[in-house]
């Protein structure tokens, strides 16, 4: 049979386990063989459809085991996953079809009318596993030889802002995804007995690539929650060996009088990314339930780049070591020099971790992934004597709502079009629950009054609801430098 890099590099050997891959709480329960069955039938759909390797699978579905099932009939087909916000409005999805253009366009029935007319075929698939795709592939066989990719092909396409509003779809190879699965498993040393808690969503890299695969490549079990849903954790925490989350999970949980030390005191490990912990979080995890949480660091265009360690101390404020195999330098942001040991710089990666490149957007690879394989990360950091690494801030102008990337220049676009509008600027503001929430300040055009509510209310049409402004400040002007650059920092601290 032909290999599949990724596919066989997870789940060879297992495709016949009746060992418990997903529990879907409230749902049912599949094991690696009912899965792998399902994707093979959802692989010879695709393939019946006319999909040819290298075809590019678009999905904006809830989260589900069948939802799994598309991505694995994805790989094994040899296509190409593009896995899209489910909040993502018509206008958003919109772009992502036009630049991608997928061959296959799956998303929930409620969706499928305004999407008529789109070049691609499109299905529903819905959070229950209802709609046509599952309909569609029940006819077909569920045996698939899985179509031969090589580590250096491309298995997915994650989209992600840039700072000039304009989303780039990063190019992710079979290897870079099993590389770095294999490397998670070794270092946080998880095999076939764990159960880990799986509450993210499945369109970003934390819970599709980080969460999922590490599960598959050992033979462990997911528990399978929609979304977090506090009451669920708390009932399910009890089953679960392990858990993964952004830091908005943890200040929740801890938010929580149910969430004490007896409940987690059989947990082996909880790791936390995807956007800076607070000191006090972790420092108020530890107190209550006696363990550190496992802080790491990553990207979508890199998967993840270092980790606290497994054994070993667990730095609060850190993201731990470069991974095995990853490299980390520091450089200066002016002129891209690597600077001394324990300066603050630009953190640049380089590993098989490492994305191909934008798609269709040679300029934009150019200008971020160097000629000698380093990654210019927008992340300001340093590297301590002991060779912790510390983010201590951002180049690139982003906001991290929730673990949500956004980006201010999208919002910004789509307020100054609004009429009235002269201008605005967009900016983070720490926020309790999600780390930091969007803030906008809004200029009118000379004689006209801006209500901010109607504003607000103006761009639902076209951005999805977490990206609206929380709060949004009408002003006479935005505060500049000399060089006439806008000053939010000045905004930040004025309106924080
Ligand atoms: C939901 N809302 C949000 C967010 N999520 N607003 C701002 N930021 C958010 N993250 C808004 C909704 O639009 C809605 O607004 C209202 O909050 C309630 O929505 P609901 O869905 O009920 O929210 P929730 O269940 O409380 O969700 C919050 C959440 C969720 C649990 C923090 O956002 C989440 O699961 N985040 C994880 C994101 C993640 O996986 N990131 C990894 C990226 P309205 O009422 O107006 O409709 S991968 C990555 O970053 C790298 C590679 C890495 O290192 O991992
Ligand atoms: P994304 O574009 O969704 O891949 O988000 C990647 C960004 O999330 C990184 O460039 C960092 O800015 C941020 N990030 C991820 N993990 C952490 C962490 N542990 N601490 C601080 N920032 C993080």
């Amino acid at each position: 049979m032909a290999s599949n890099h990724l596919y066989d590099g997870l789940l060879s050997g297992r495709e016949s386990s009746t060992h418990c891959l997903l529990d879907v709480p409230g749902g049912r329960s599949w094991s690696y063989a009912e899965l792998v069955a399902l994707s093979g039938q959802l692989a010879n759909l695709l393939r019946a459809e006319g999909v040819a390797p290298g075809d590019r699978i678009a999905v904006q579905v809830q989260k589900s085991a069948e939802a799994i099932a598309l991505y694995l009939a994805t790989v094994r087909a040899g296509a190409v996953f593009l896995p899209l916000n489910n909040a993502y409005t018509r206008a958003e999805v919109a772009y992502f079809l036009e630049d991608a253009e997928p061959a296959v366009f799956v998303c929930g029935s409620e969706r499928v009318d305004e999407f008529e007319g789109v070049e691609a075929r499109v299905y529903s698939l819905d959070g229950d596993g209802g709609g046509s795709l599952i309909e569609a592939a029940a006819d077909q066989s569920e045996a698939f030889d899985s179509v031969a990719r090589g580590p250096r092909d491309l298995v997915a396409i994650l989209y992600t802002s840039g700072t000039t509003g304009l989303s780039k779809g990063a190019m992710l190879s079979h290897d870079n995804l099993l590389s770095n699965a294999l490397t998670l498993v070794d270092y946080w040393q998880f095999d076939g007995d764990d159960v880990l808690l799986h509450a993210l969503p499945i369109f970003h890299t934390h819970g599709l690539f980080v969460a999922t695969h590490i599960i598959l490549a050992v033979g462990g079990s997911m528990i399978f929650l929609a979304r977090f849903d506090i009451d669920a954790m708390i009932a399910q925490l009890s089953r679960a060996t392990s858990m993964m989350g952004v830091p908005t999970f943890y200040t929740r949980l801890l938010a929580d009088a149910r969430f004490e030390r007896e409940l987690v005191a059989h947990m082996r490990l909880f790791i936390s990314g995807s956007a800076p912990m607070l000191a006090e979080t972790h420092i108020q995890f530890e107190e209550r339930t006696g363990q550190r949480i496992l802080e790491r660091y990553g990207m979508t265009e890199t998967n993840m780049n270092t980790s606290n360690p497994y054994h070993g101390e667990r730095r609060v404020g850190s993201v731990g070591f470069p991974l095995p195999g990853v490299d980390i330098l520091i450089s200066n942001p002016e002129n891209g020099a690597e600077l001394p040991a324990g300066e603050t710089g630009m953190i640049e990666v380089r590993g098989p971790n490492v994305f191909l490149g934008y798609w269709r957007k040679p300029e934009k690879t150019a200008l971020e992934l160097r000629d000698n394989g380093f990654f210019i990360s927008g992340d300001l950091g340093r590297i301590d004597d002991d060779g912790y690494v510390y983010i201590v801030g951002r180049e690139k102008d982003l906001i991290i709502s929730g673990g949500y990337n956004i980006y201010p220049k999208q919002i910004e676009t789509e307020i100054d079009a609004l009429d009235g509008v002269l201008e605005s600027a967009v900016f983070g503001v720490a926020h309790a629950d999600l780390g930091e929430a969007v803030a906008a300040v809004v200029v009118p055009l000379a004689g006209n009054e801006l209500d901010p509510e109607q504003l607000v209310a103006s761009l639902q049409a076209s951005l999805a609801r977490f990206k609206l402004p929380r709060k949004v400040f009408v002003l006479d002007e935005l505060p500049r430098n000399a060089m006439g650059k806008v000053q939010k920092n000045q905004l930040r601290e004025r309106y924080g």
